[in-house]
C-alpha cells in the first residue's frame, strides 16, 4: 500500500499505539480527559449528556483499536467476505451494547459512580439509531451482531439517513409524526471524507465500435452525486472482532455550490443543486411492508448499490485476482429486493467497464448474489415503472432487458410452447406503464433464494415463486429461520434474568451458545429458583408500570397480567382483533355483579407501534385504541380489572423495557401473512408466554417449546383462501359476539363513529380480508384460557422456564451459521492468537 509507513519506522508506531483502558482508574482518566478536552466541558458544567458523551468516547477509543486490527487481520487473511446489503439497519442504542460486548460495563458503572453519575441515566441519554422500520431492519442489526460475535469477515452496507424513522406522538388519541433528526452528536460514526464514490444518474447511452472493432457502450452525461462513506464499528461479544457497517451519505459532486452559477448571481439554483444531491440520503421511507414506487426511493436504491458495488470491486481489485475468482472472495446478500439493482450494476461494471463477455460476467454475478424474501404481501413486492428506470438509469434498463431476454430464451428451451409461462415469469410486467418485477430479477440474479421461517419458505415456493421452482428446481429455494441476538435481547434488556440463568448454568457461555439454555430445565422444580424468576419478572413489570405512569399518567397494577402487542400497526398484524377483544372483555366486566367481578383476573393490555404516515386504516386503529383506553381506564366499574395503554413512540430502546415485562404477548396475524416475526422470539426468551396464530415462526417456536406452553388459536393458512371466498359467496355472518362490540362502537361510546365505522365496514361489508370475524371466537376463548392459567402462578412460571430453556434454536448465531454454510460458503476468521495476545497484556 502506497501510504503505509516504511518498515524501519514501524517500531515507534507499535510502541506508542494506545492500548485502551481496562481498569476503573484508567476509565476515569479517559472519561475526564474526553469531557475536558474533546467536549471542552468541566466538572462545573457536566450534565448527564456530557457524561454520556465522555463515556461513549472512551468506549469508542477501545472499539476503534480493535476495529482497526480486525480490518487489518481480515485484509491479511485474504479470505472470502460477506457483504450484507440492507436499506435498513435498526440498531437502537450503541453504548450499553458496546460496554457489554467489550465486557467492561461494571468498570464503567463504578467509574461513573465515582464521578457522580448513575450508569442507567447515562445510557438513557443516547438517541436511538433508528434507520429502519421494523422487523426487516432489526433483523439486519441482529445479523451484524452475530456476524461479529462469530468472527465472520462481514460488512454491512446501507444509507446514512439524516432522518431516521419519525418520532411518534399521540395527540388527542391521534398519531402525530415528528422528524427524527438524530445526528447532532453521534460518536459512533466516522466520516471517511477520503472514501467517496461518484454516482451517475440520468444521461443517455452511446453505443459505438472503436478503432479495433470492439463494441463500446458508454453511459454519458446526466448528473453526478458523490457518496461519502460513514463507518460504524460493530463489536462482537467476547471477541476482539469489530466489524464495519458502512453507510453512504450523499452530497453534491463538487462538494460545494456550483461556483460559476454562484458568482453569476444564480444563488438559488446553485444551492438547489446541492440540496437536491443531499436529499437522496435525507430520509428513511417510513413504510413497513408497503412499496410506493417513488423516484426518490429508486434514486436512494441506486445511489447506495452503486457506491457499495464500487467499494467492493475496488477492494477486490487490490488483491490482483482474476475476475473468475470474484465469487470466491465476495458474497453479497440482498436483504429483500431493495438492493436488486446491485445485480444489474455488477453486470454493468463487468461488461461495460471491465470488458468481460456477457455470459462470463453473468456467471460471476449469479455466483455472487443471493436474495432473502421477507414477505408474500402483494402490496410490498417492488415493481419499478419502466419509464422511470429508462429516465434515471438508461443503461441499467438495457441490461435488465438483456437479462430478461436470455432468461426467457432458457425458459422457452426448457418448456417449449408454454407461452403463458413466459408471460408469467418475465421480468417485465406488461402493465400500463410496464414495470420491472424486482423479486423476479433478484431470483434470476442469485444462486440461492431464502424465506425467513418454514411456513413462509414453503409459501413462497407454492405461491409467488412457484413457476421459478419449476424452472430452477427446488434446491435454489431454501429456508433460513430468523433469529435474534441474545446479547441485546436477553443480557442487555434483562440483566437480572441473564444473571440468574448464569448462576444456574455456571457461566455466561449460553450467550455464545444459546442451546446451553436447555440445562435450565431440571431447575423447574427448584422452589428458590422459581421464586427468584418470578421476582425478576415482577421487578421488570414495576419498571414498565413506572414508565407507563410517567408517559401516559395512567397507574397500572404490576400484579395484573401484562398483555403486550408491540409492532408496526398493520391490518394484517391485526391490532384491530386485539382491541375488539378488549371491548368484548369490557362488555363482559360491565355485565357482571360486583361480587362476580372479584373472581376476574386483572389485566393490562398494552399496545405500541407506529403507523405509516399515509396508512389511514392503521392510524384509525391507533385512534380507536386510545379512545377505548380513555373510556375503560376512567370507568369506576372496571378499576384494576382492565387497563388499556397505548405507549408512544415504540422503538428499540423502549422494546428493551417492554419485552422483559410481558406476561403474554400477541402475535396474531392472519395465518400466512407474517413471514416470520422476530419479537415473538424475544418475548419468549424473556420469560413471557405468547398467544398466536399458526403463522411465521410461531409454528417453529411451538415445535421447540411444546404445544402446552403456547396459546394458539385461529384458522390455518391453508384454509384462508376458502374462507375469503366464503365471505362473498357463502352464507356468511359476522360473529355474534363481535357484532355486539361493533354495536357499542357504533353507539358512539368511543367517539368518532365515522372513521371507526370504516374499521367495522372492512369486516362487515368489504369481505373481511384478514379474517377478523372468523378468528374472533377462537381468540376470545383462548384469552379466557390465559386468564385461568395465569391464576396458577406456579404452573405459569413452570411454563415460562421450560420455554426459555428450549429457545436455543432462535439465536441469530444459528441463523448466521446457516447462511454461512448453505449460501455464502464462508468461514469465520481465527482470532485465537489475538485473544492470547490480549490476555497477556
Ligand atoms: C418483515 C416481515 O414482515 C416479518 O415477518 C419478518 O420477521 C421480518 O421481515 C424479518 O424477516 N418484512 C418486512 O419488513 N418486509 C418489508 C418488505 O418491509
Amino acid at each position: 500500500v502506497e501510504s503505509s509507513i516504511p518498515e524501519h519506522m514501524r517500531e515507534a508506531w507499535r510502541k506508542y499505539s494506545p492500548s485502551g483502558f481496562t481498569t476503573k482508574d484508567q476509565f476515569e482518566t479517559e472519561i475526564v480527559r474526553h469531557i475536558e478536552t474533546t467536549l471542552a466541558r468541566s466538572l462545573f458544567n457536566c450534565d448527564e449528556l456530557a457524561a454520556y458523551s465522555g463515556t461513549a468516547l472512551a468506549f469508542r477509543d477501545r472499539l476503534i483499536m480493535d476495529w482497526n486490527k480486525t480490518q487489518q487481520r481480515q485484509t491479511f487473511a485474504d479470505q472470502k467476505r460477506i457483504y450484507y446489503l440492507s436499506l435498513e439497519f435498526l440498531m437502537g442504542r450503541a453504548l450499553d451494547n458496546a460496554m457489554l460486548n467489550v465486557g467492561l460495563k461494571n468498570v464503567a458503572k463504578e467509574g461513573l459512580a465515582d464521578l457522580g453519575f448513575r450508569i442507567e441515566d447515562v445510557i438513557n441519554q443516547e438517541h436511538d439509531a433508528a434507520l429502519g422500520n421494523g422487523g426487516l431492519g432489526r433483523l439486519a442489526a441482529c445479523f451484524l451482531d452475530s456476524m461479529a460475535s462469530l468472527n465472520y469477515p462481514a460488512w454491512g452496507y446501507g444509507l446514512r439517513y439524516r432522518y431516521g424513522i419519525f418520532k411518534q406522538e399521540i395527540e388527542n388519541g391521534y398519531q402525530v409524526e415528528i422528524p427524527d433528526y438524530w445526528l447532532d452528536f453521534n460518536p459512533w460514526e466516522f466520516a471517511r471524507h477520503d472514501v467517496t464514490v461518484d454516482v451517475q444518474f440520468y444521461g443517455w447511452v452511446n453505443k459505438y465500435t472503436d478503432d479495433e472493432g470492439k463494441q463500446i457502450v458508454s453511459w454519458q452525461d446526466g448528473e453526478i452525486v458523490t457518496a461519502v462513506a460513514y463507518d460504524v464499528p460493530v463489536p462482537g461479544y467476547g471477541t476482539p472482532t469489530v466489524n464495519n457497517l458502512r453507510l453512504w451519505s450523499s452530497k453534491a459532486s463538487s462538494g460545494e455550490f456550483d461556483f460559476s452559477k454562484f458568482n453569476s448571481g444564480e444563488y438559488e439554483s446553485a444551492v438547489a443543486d446541492q440540496q437536491r444531491a443531499e436529499t437522496i440520503s435525507a430520509v428513511l421511507y417510513p413504510n413497513d411492508n408497503l412499496e410506493r414506487g417513488k423516484e426518490l426511493r429508486l434514486k436512494q436504491q441506486y445511489f447506495w448499490c452503486a457506491a457499495s458495488l464500487f467499494d467492493i470491486v475496488r477492494r477486490f481489485k487490490k488483491t490482483n485476482r482474476k475476475w473468475s475468482e470474484f465469487p470466491d472472495q465476495v458474497a453479497i446478500q440482498l436483504n429483500d429486493t431493495h438492493p436488486t439493482l446491485a445485480v444489474v450494476e455488477l453486470q454493468r461494471i463487468l461488461v461495460d467497464k471491465e470488458g468481460l463477455e456477457w455470459q462470463t460476467a453473468w456467471d460471476i454475478v449469479t455466483k455472487t448474489f443471493s436474495y432473502t424474501n421477507h414477505t408474500v404481501l402483494p402490496e410490498a413486492l417492488e415493481k419499478w415503472s419502466v419509464p422511470l428506470i429508462q429516465n434515471l438509469l438508461p443503461r441499467h434498463l438495457q441490461i435488465i432487458y438483456e437479462i430478461n431476454l436470455s432468461f426467457l430464451q432458457t425458459v422457452e428451451r426448457r418448456f417449449p410452447k408454454d407461452r403463458e409461462l413466459l408471460g408469467r415469469v418475465s421480468l417485465i410486467e406488461e402493465s400500463q406503464p410496464k414495470t420491472v418485477r424486482m423479486a423476479y430479477l433478484a431470483i434470476v440474479g442469485s444462486h440461492k433464494v431464502n424465506g425467513v421461517a418454514e411456513l413462509h419458505s414453503d409459501l413462497i415456493k407454492t405461491t409467488i415463486f412457484k413457476d421459478f421452482v419449476r424452472i430452477y428446481g427446488p434446491d435454489k429455494f431454501i429456508n433460513v429461520t430468523n433469529g435474534i441476538t441474545p446479547r441485546r435481547w436477553l443480557h442487555q434488556a434483562n440483566p437480572r434474568l441473564s444473571e440468574l440463568i448464569a448462576s444456574k448454568l455456571g457461566s455466561y457461555e449460553f450467550l455464545k451458545d444459546l442451546t446451553l439454555l436447555n440445562k435450565l430445565e431440571p431447575f423447574v422444580d427448584d422452589k428458590e429458583f422459581k421464586k427468584e424468576w418470578a421476582e425478576i419478572k415482577y421487578a421488570n413489570k414495576v419498571r414498565l408500570a413506572q414508565h407507563i405512569l410517567k408517559t401516559t399518567g395512567v397507574s397500572v397494577n404490576p400484579k395484573a397480567l401484562f398483555d403486550v402487542q408491540v409492532k408496526r400497526i398493520h391490518e394484517y398484524k391485526r391490532q384491530q382483533l386485539n382491541v375488539f377483544g378488549v371491548i368484548h372483555r369490557y362488555l363482559a366486566i360491565k355485565s357482571l355483579s360486583s361480587e362476580e367481578r372479584k373472581k376476574l383476573a386483572p389485566r393490562v393490555t398494552i399496545f405500541g407501534g407506529k403507523a405509516a404516515p399515509g396508512y389511514w386504516m392503521a392510524k384509525t386503529i391507533i385512534h380507536l385504541i386510545n379512545k377505548v383506553g380513555e373510556v375503560i381506564n376512567n370507568d369506576p366499574d372496571v378499576g384494576d380489572l382492565l387497563k388499556v395503554i397505548f405507549l408512544e413512540d415504540y422503538n428499540v430502546s423502549k422494546a428493551e423495557i417492554i419485552i422483559p415485562a410481558s406476561d403474554i404477548s400477541e402475535h396474531i396475524s392472519t395465518a400466512g401473512t407474517e413471514a416470520s416475526g422476530t419479537s415473538n422470539m424475544k418475548f419468549v426468551l424473556n420469560g413471557g408466554l405468547i398467544i398466536g396464530t399458526l403463522d411465521g415462526a410461531n409454528i417453529e417456536i411451538t415445535r421447540e417449546i411444546g404445544e402446552q406452553n403456547v396459546f394458539l388459536f385461529g384458522n390455518l393458512s391453508e384454509d384462508v383462501e376458502d374462507l375469503r371466498h366464503n365471505h362473498f359467496y357463502g352464507d356468511y355472518q359476522v360473529d355474534p359476539e363481535l357484532q355486539k362490540v361493533f354495536d357499542l362502537i357504533k353507539s358512539g361510546k368511543f367517539g368518532d363513529e365515522g372513521s371507526f365505522g370504516a374499521l367495522i365496514g372492512a369486516i362487515t361489508e368489504h369481505g373481511d380480508y384478514y379474517l377478523v370475524s372468523d378468528d374472533f371466537n377462537s381468540y376470545t376463548k383462548t384469552q379466557d384460557l390465559i386468564d385461568e392459567t395465569f391464576k396458577n402462578q406456579d404452573e405459569w412460571v413452570t411454563k415460562c422456564i421450560t420455554s426459555v430453556a428450549r429457545m436455543g434454536f432462535f439465536t441469530s448465531d444459528r441463523c448466521i451459521n446457516e447462511y454461512a454454510d448453505t449460501i455464502w460458503n464462508i468461514e469465520p476468521l481465527d482470532v485465537a492468537e489475538e485473544k492470547q495476545v490480549r490476555a497477556r497484556t
